[in-house]
């Protein structure tokens, strides 16, 4: 049988190296597209060139970026993949408000751009398209749990890129008949996950304090809400996405929330740090056995506007993808808080 081909913008990403994985174990063969870094951003998937999976050379870069649209035609013209994954993104909410005419950019026509070089290059009825949608459209929800029918009522500059994102997905869909799918993902971690954000921010800082090299965690809202899955889980719905009968709207999550003062007496009651909380908003602290105050709150790390909670309903991937995750909030700290833990053996 014919080798399956993906393309994957935003190969260099937490789910881009996660997914990478995925597919070449299914026996894809993965181009991916990276940006030009002054410093290294491939570290994420370097170990899939040692990988025994990727040894048949099945496992390909490519220079790209999504703001740039004949790099992106000519590569998507070169490759003719069978699925494309839009993974490319500046993600990250709190800087979406600083930089948000890129923002705009690269996670609203970035994904036009790939739509297009599809229908530009005749490949409508070859190549499938996953779009990397967000909770974050749903922005100050309408509907509690939210689903594939609540409305979008964004809140960044991010959120209303994707919510642009997520509708050229469905007019190209509907317009010119291409397998375009929207995953509607709520947010998902991992031991890859960037640095800053808020749960992989809090379990470096805490595992950090626990061993001494650093003195205090600095966080901005402890009262907002998320619904946190592991990225391993959530590849594998996209991958399900493009291999259902129809290109279609789902909704990714776990079904749970919780705040991110949660988040960290979880983490910290893993390491085995007993916290006392004192103050409110701003003033809020908390202080460990010790007395010592190890997490404070900052103004800047508050947002201009905040989603202040999210939680979903996955009832149709579960039902139409028979989507199985198999973590939950517990078994994803622990997988975060071991792989910094190794670090820290390392470095002895
Ligand atoms: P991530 O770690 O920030 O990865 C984003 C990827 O996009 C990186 O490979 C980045 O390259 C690349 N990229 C950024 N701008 C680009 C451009 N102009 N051209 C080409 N590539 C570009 O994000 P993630 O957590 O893996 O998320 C993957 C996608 O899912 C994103 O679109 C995100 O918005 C969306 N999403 C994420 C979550 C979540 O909770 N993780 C939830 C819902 C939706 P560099 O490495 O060079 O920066
Ligand atoms: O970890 P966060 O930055 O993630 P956020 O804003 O929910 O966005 C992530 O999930 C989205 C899915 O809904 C993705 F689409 C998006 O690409 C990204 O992956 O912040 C989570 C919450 C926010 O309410 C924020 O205000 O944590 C709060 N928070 C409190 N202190 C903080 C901090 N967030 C960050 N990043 N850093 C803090 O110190």
């Amino acid at each position: 049988m014919k080798k399956k081909i993906a393309l994957i913008f935003g190969v260099t990403g937490q789910d881009g190296a996660y997914l990478s994985r995925f597919l070449l174990k299914k026996g894809y063969t993965v181009h991916g597209v990276k940006r030009r870094s002054s410093s290294l951003n491939t570290q994420r998937i370097d170990h899939i060139y040692q990988d025994p999976y990727s040894k048949k050379r099945n496992f390909i870069l490519h220079y790209g970026d999504v703001t740039d649209t004949l790099s992106v035609s000519t590569i998507v013209k070169k490759i003719k993949p069978d699925e494309i994954y839009n993974l490319a993104a500046q993600s990250h909410v709190a800087v979406s408000f600083e930089v948000p005419e890129y923002t705009g950019n690269a996670d609203a026509i970035g994904a036009l751009r790939i739509l297009e070089s599809i229908k530009f290059h005749g490949l409508e009825k070859k190549t499938k398209f996953y779009q990397a949608g967000t909770s974050e459209m749903f922005g100050k929800v309408l509907q509690v749990p939210q689903n594939e029918l609540t409305s979008f009522n964004p809140k960044s500059p991010y959120g209303v890129a994707k919510v642009y994102a997520h509708w050229i997905t469905v007019n190209y869909r509907e317009a010119y008949n291409i397998f375009a799918s929207n995953g509607i993902l709520f947010n998902h971690e991992s031991p890859l996950r960037g640095e800053t954000f808020v749960t992989k921010k809090v379990v470096k800082a805490l595992c950090n304090i626990k061993f001494g090299k650093q003195k205090k965690l600095f966080v901005g809202n402890l009262n907002a809400k998320r619904d946190w899955g592991h990225a391993e889980d959530y590849v594998q719905a996209m991958w399900k996405m493009l291999q259902f009968k129809r290109p279609d709207d789902f909704v990714i999550c776990t079904g749970k929330q919780y705040s991110i003062r949660d988040f960290i007496k979880m983490v910290s009651k893993v390491l085995g740090m007993k916290l006392r909380w004192t103050g409110k908003g701003i003033n809020e602290k908390a202080f460990d056995e010790n007395n010592r105050c190890i997490v404070e709150c900052r103004k800047k790390y508050f947002r201009p506007a905040e989603v202040d909670t999210l939680i979903g309903d996955a009832s149709k991937a579960k039902k139409l993808l028979k989507w199985k995750p198999k973590h939950n909030i517990h078994s994803l700290i622990k997988d975060m808080i071991s792989y910094e833990l190794d670090i820290h053996k390392n470095d002895k």
